[in-house]
């Protein structure tokens, strides 16, 4: 047992996963049911990543995240009801309903947006991160990332950059073990926490299954970041396919089974160390899974977005 930690914090990782996991199992039945139009990138398995990192920010610190952006959007305290209607494609999304799963944002609690392009995140996080620092600013920006991204020329020339400038970046590599079929151990020379070195940064490599690990882990980044870049590299699994679409013909059946679920380990040591009763987590799972199929429902009512066809370029950009 760890006493650095009141259990109102432990519980409030524990309900922050179960919605995280519940609003993906949810959106994935919209899915299914082929009521979306696109597609969708679950984040389930991963989730401990996003919570124990997100909950250790200020509104005024900045993510930025990818085409898997759900969790990380939930995490940071992006509305949900306003993420199932964006996605949806109503008025009352979180854009309008304009921009759909990959490119969620709300900059007013510093959730800076998903992004479909791979890689796409990073020269981004470099803009923020250097305006921050010109303004003498005490906040940091965390850049979500997949394993894939770490094999695009915009990862190694923003590492570069960000170190030699001495960004307040801390650059979040979630190692889930894919990038769509392609297996990360046959994709990646050396390893990903391995290439920071190159670039002189420091780098951890976590264990992302493990919320401790991972709050512990990047507190510790946080206070390096304030003067310099720093890599984690989280090591996860994605238990669900790459998308919608994702046969999963790459993998065994049963190879998940290797990975711990994250909110099942959490959950055994809330009752094993902390005395938590199994009724009362089964009542917060009950309220995380009612809140976000309500969420779901409303929105799902709701008048779907409108688009000005003579001002395209004004629906698109911000001003
Ligand atoms: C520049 C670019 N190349 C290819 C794609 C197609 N694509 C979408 S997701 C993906 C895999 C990304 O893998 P990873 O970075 O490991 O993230 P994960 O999906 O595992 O979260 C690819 C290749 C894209 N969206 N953008």
């Amino acid at each position: 047992m760890n006493n650095k930690y009141e259990l109102s914090s432990l519980l409030k990782w524990y309900s922050t996963m179960l919605e995280i996991r519940h609003f993906e199992n949810i959106l994935d039945d919209y899915n299914r049911a082929g009521n979306l139009y696109g597609t969708t990138h679950l984040y389930n398995g991963q989730e401990a990543v996003a919570t124990g990192i997100c909950l250790q920010l200020e509104d005024e610190d900045l993510i930025l995240s990818t085409h898997r952006n759900h969790g990380h959007a939930l995490a940071k305290g992006t509305d949900s009801y306003q993420m199932f209607a964006e996605i949806f494609g109503k008025k009352t999304g979180t854009n309008g309903g304009k921009v759909g799963s990959m490119h969620i944002s709300d900059p007013s609690i510093g959730n800076m947006g998903g992004n479909g392009i791979v890689g796409g995140n990073f020269p981004i996080a470099l803009g923020l991160a250097t305006a921050f620092k010109m303004d003498h600013k005490n906040q940091v920006v965390i850049c979500f990332s997949g394993d894939g991204a770490t094999n695009e020329g915009t990862f190694h020339e923003s590492l570069n950059l960000a170190s030699i400038w001495k960004l307040p970046i801390i650059f979040v590599i979630e190692n889930n073990q894919y990038a769509m079929s392609s297996d990360a151990s046959k994709m990646i020379a050396g390893n990903i926490a391995g290439r920071a070195d190159a670039y002189k940064m420091k780098s951890f490599r976590v264990d992302g299954q493990d919320i401790f690990e991972v709050d512990r882990v990047f507190e510790e980044a946080r206070g390096i970041a304030r003067k310099e870049p720093v890599l984690i590299e989280a090591m996860t699994y994605r238990f669900r396919g790459h998308s919608r679409s994702d046969a999963e013909k790459y993998r065994s059946k049963d190879e998940f089974l290797k990975y711990e679920d994250p909110i099942l380990k959490l959950r055994n040591i809330l009752i094993t160390d902390y005395n938590v009763s199994p009724d009362q987590l089964a009542l917060l799972d009950e309220k995380a899974y009612k809140k976000m199929e309500m969420d779901a429902k409303r929105a799902w009512v709701d008048e779907p977005a409108e688009f000005d066809l003579n001002n395209l370029e004004g629906e698109i950009y911000a001003d």
